[in-house]
């Protein structure tokens, strides 16, 4: 009996993700973070935004603390048209099922915060967002992001002699570990909900990520040492289920576009403001110590190869110029 109730569970959430019944909609949301967290808030100010917007009835269900899993689970969820409707994830996390999105989330794409403002407010990914819709059947309605990703780790890693062989995790994107192969390390890519574990129990020696994360999820315990390498400034898309998204009635679909368009901004702007400030505060708590890491340049040089010969792979060599030239 009890295993009856269990699977009717169970299949409650892996089915029937959407309810269209008349003009009432329900749409099913995913976060690893709790609510405090910029990913959780920039969803809530999307569902604001939509409502807002949105002359139907329409309502939502955010399922937040990794209750449905990671961004890896998510995309398949996505892609599949089950479980999860809308969220916020790494294109990292999407490399399965396509192989040009992490493009605009690998390391040392952006020079600062200015230039990734400037691409983000320019239609230069869409070629990747077609891909990704083709690909993987997952619609961008936003960007959010702005997070600097360091390396987190058990031992403080302060310049490229420490760096060499360091056993550290990366998202599962082939550019990720191509990326801090070429810098002398040794990347793993390994699931994010055991990455905690991984670390604590000595399998790896860190990772990399960004503040809000690292204080949301408690890492600082395990791997309390930030190198500031600043490699990555995120990108952050709010994505949704081509398979949910195209049967949604067409008021709706606009209300969404201009509400994803909005609440990425929010969004962008949240993290961005907030990363000195979350690393600061793990400081003044005394759950991070931060190492200045010297070598920022020497990865830049030994990364743009790198870089160069993925976007060569997938034909974008041309996107990755303009993106550069920005
Ligand atoms: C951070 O929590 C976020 O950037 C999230 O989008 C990523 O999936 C995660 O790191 C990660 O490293 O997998």
């Amino acid at each position: 009996f009890i295993f009856s109730l269990r699977t009717i569970a169970a299949s409650a959430i892996l089915l029937g993700s959407v309810s269209i019944a008349g003009a009432d909609v329900t749409l099913r949301g995913a976060s690893m973070f709790d609510e405090d967290h910029s990913f959780t808030k920039t969803l809530r100010e999307f569902e604001r935004l939509v409502a807002e917007k949105y002359d139907g009835e329409i309502a939502f269900d955010l399922r937040l603390n990794g209750e449905l899993g990671v961004e890896s689970d998510y995309v398949t969820y996505l892609n599949q048209g089950v479980a999860v409707d809308y969220t916020i994830l790494a294109p990292s996390n999407m490399a399965v099922f396509s192989e040009s999105i992490p493009l605009m989330d690998m390391p040392f794409l952006f020079r600062d915060l200015d230039h990734w403002n400037a691409v983000l407010g320019s239609d230069a990914f869409a070629p990747l967002e077609a891909d990704l819709r083709e690909a993987a059947g997952i619609v961008i309605v936003g960007y959010h992001g702005g997070g600097v990703r360091n390396l987190a780790s058990a031992e403080p890693i302060t310049n490229m002699e420490e760096l060499a062989d360091h056993r550290m995790r990366v998202m599962g994107a082939p550019i990720q570990a191509k990326t801090f192969d070429a810098v002398g390390a040794a990347p793993a890519a390994i699931a994010y909900n055991e990455v905690y574990n991984a670390i604590q129990t000595g399998v790896i020696a860190g990772f990399e990520n960004e503040a809000a994360s690292i204080q949301n999820l408690k890492f600082y315990e395990v791997a309390p040492h930030i190198s500031l390498t600043q490699h990555t400034i995120t990108v952050r898309p709010i994505v949704m289920s081509a398979a949910i998204y195209d049967k949604l009635p067409e008021d709706l679909q606009t209300a969404i576009m201009a509400a994803g368009a909005e609440a990425g901004a929010f969004g962008r702007a949240l993290e961005s403001g907030a990363d000195g400030e979350i690393l600061q505060e793990m400081a003044d708590a005394g759950q991070i110590k931060i190492h200045a890491f010297e070598g920022r340049e020497k990865m830049l040089e030994l990364v743009q190869p790198v870089q160069d010969a993925y976007a060569a792979e997938l034909g974008a060599t041309e996107l990755l110029e303009n993106v550069r030239g920005m």
